[in-house]
Order: C-alpha cells, then sequence, then structure tokens
C-alpha cells in the first residue's frame, strides 16, 4: 500500500473570493493528498479589489498549532505557505517551518504580496525584505514578476520578456537559497503566458505557455501553487508539473472568462477538478 502524503498549508481564509484555503484545500484533496490547514487570518473576502473586507489576524494560533501537532507526533511530506500578514507571522511561520523540517519534506513558500507591479493592500513597502528571508527556508518558491522584482529589490520590467532576463531571474532568485524556482506571468510576446522552472542542481531551465486571455483574476497563484506541490508530491517532476498547473490555470481561467464572471470573484477551477483527480 502506498503511503498517504500530507501537506501543511499555512494561508489565510478569505471567505470569498476563491483565493487561499478555499483554493488550496479542495485542490490537494482532489488529487489524493490530505491537507491540513494552519489559517493565518480570517477575511471576509480577499483584498483584491472587494471593498470592506473584514479581517481577523490568526497569528497567536500558529505556534499553539504547531506545539499540538508536534505533542501528537504528526509529520508533513511539504509545507506550504503563501499569504502572510505581518513581519511578526512571517517569523513565526519562519519557525513553524524549522519545527516540521525533516531530510526529506519539502518546504514551498509562494511570497503573495503583489501582483501587477503593486503590492497588496494590507503590505508596507519594508515587507518584500521580510518575506526574503522566508525564501531563504524554502526548497521551492512561486513568484510571480512582481514579487520577484520585490524580492530582488529590483525596479519591475515590463513584458515581453526576453529568454536571457527570465534566466537571469531565475537564477538571481534561486540565489536567494531554494533549489527549486518557478517563475509565473512570464510572457515572450502579447498572445501566450506561462511559467519558467529552474532546478539550480541541474540547471535545467522549462517553459510551460498557453494562450493568455484578457482580463485579471484574484487566487491564481493559489490555483498554480496547489496544483504544482501535489504534483511534485505525486513524483511527476518539476517540467511536467508545471505544464500541467500552467494548464489547469489556463482552463479555469477560459471557462470564466466564457461565463463572464465578475472577475474579483476568482477562477472557477472546480469544473477542472474531476479531470485533475484522474490525472493524478
Ligand atoms: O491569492 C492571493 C491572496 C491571498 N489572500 C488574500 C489576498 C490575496 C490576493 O489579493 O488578498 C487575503
Amino acid at each position: 500500500m502506498t503511503k498517504q502524503k500530507r501537506i501543511a498549508a499555512l494561508h489565510d481564509i478569505s471567505g470569498f473570493g476563491r483565493c487561499s484555503l478555499t483554493v488550496v484545500l479542495p485542490i490537494i484533496s482532489a488529487t489524493g493528498i490530505e491537507c491540513s490547514v494552519v489559517p493565518t487570518a480570517l477575511l471576509s473576502t480577499h483584498t483584491g479589489g472587494l471593498e470592506g473586507f473584514t479581517y481577523r489576524d490568526l497569528t497567536d494560533d500558529i505556534l499553539p498549532f504547531a506545539d499540538h501537532w508536534q505533542s501528537l507526533g504528526l509529520g508533513f511530506d511539504a509545507l506550504y505557505s503563501g499569504f502572510l500578514g505581518s513581519f511578526k507571522q512571517v517569523e513565526i511561520v519562519s519557525e513553524f517551518f524549522d519545527r516540521f523540517r525533516t531530510d526529506d519534506n519539502l518546504i514551498m513558500v509562494d511570497p503573495v504580496m503583489a501582483d501587477n507591479e503593486m503590492l497588496y493592500k494590507t503590505f508596507t513597502p519594508d515587507f518584500p525584505g521580510e518575506m526574503r528571508k522566508l525564501c531563504k527556508k524554502a526548497d521551492l518558491i512561486v513568484p510571480n514578476m512582481t514579487e520577484a522584482a520585490l524580492l530582488l529589490d529590483e525596479p519591475y520590467k515590463e513584458g515581453p520578456y526576453t529568454e536571457e532576463l527570465i534566466t537571469n531571474t531565475l537564477k538571481k532568485l534561486a540565489s536567494l537559497g531554494s533549489k527549486l524556482v518557478v517563475l509565473t506571468g512570464v510572457y515572450f510576446n502579447e498572445n501566450t503566458i506561462g511559467a519558467a522552472a529552474y532546478d539550480r542542481e541541474t540547471g535545467q531551465v522549462d517553459y510551460a505557455m498557453s494562450t493568455k486571455l484578457p482580463g485579471f483574476y484574484p487566487g491564481t497563484g493559489d490555483v498554480f501553487g496547489s496544483v504544482l506541490l501535489a504534483g511534485l508530491l505525486n513524483g511527476k517532476g518539476l517540467e511536467k508539473t508545471t505544464k500541467i498547473a500552467v494548464d489547469f490555470v489556463a482552463e479555469s481561467i477560459r471557462r470564466t472568462h466564457a461565463a463572464r464572471t465578475d472577475s474579483r470573484f476568482g477562477i472557477n477551477f472546480e469544473a477542472g477538478l474531476g479531470d485533475l483527480a484522474k490525472s493524478f
């Protein structure tokens, strides 16, 4: 019998708007992996264009979760962090990683803080420096192009990009500390967009592209990251998994676009879960 894999996901719960744990949990479960959650904050909606959201910080609950889980002897095949609300929270998540890191588990940090050249509303300009420290502890980081610029303390560059620029960016990001980097929002022309994956040990760079559709949808990074991590834990390999994740996001955007849903409500990933489950 194969061992049941288990991920600990440290993200907020945004009650409405399809991002963070309302996306991570169903996707990871659909791929046959157990998903334990450490909610970092509780919001009524995400912060991307929906006004008047409530926000309850849950930082003080994180280490008590860790204490209890350690007392139960729990272990995780991967630790996956996303939206973190404050400097203190980043420090505590860093301690959580120290407590649950083993020789063979995978730590994935999605440095959620910005998109489209802008920091999300709840962050101050010094936050990227703190996130950079957390990235050092990761085996894999998954920034978008805006987050990459912030992590590298460089000005954001408009696309279309060249392969040379993307390869240099991947290498600089890997020098922050992680062995693997998957960069999203990569495009070489106006018709396609996707991700670039880099393995520092082999030096290999792989691209996965899909047709570009207009519009901006919150939560796509969380959908992408969840499929990516589930694929890696299911032994698909970095290149193939990046392609699966890019295609899954593209198909979800296509569905949402066709239905003309309010883009702030997130992407329709639900209709793709059945096929995703079968492909794993
Ligand atoms: O998907 C990223 C995300 C997660 N959590 C919250 C957010 C966002 C992006 O806007 O606001 C609360």
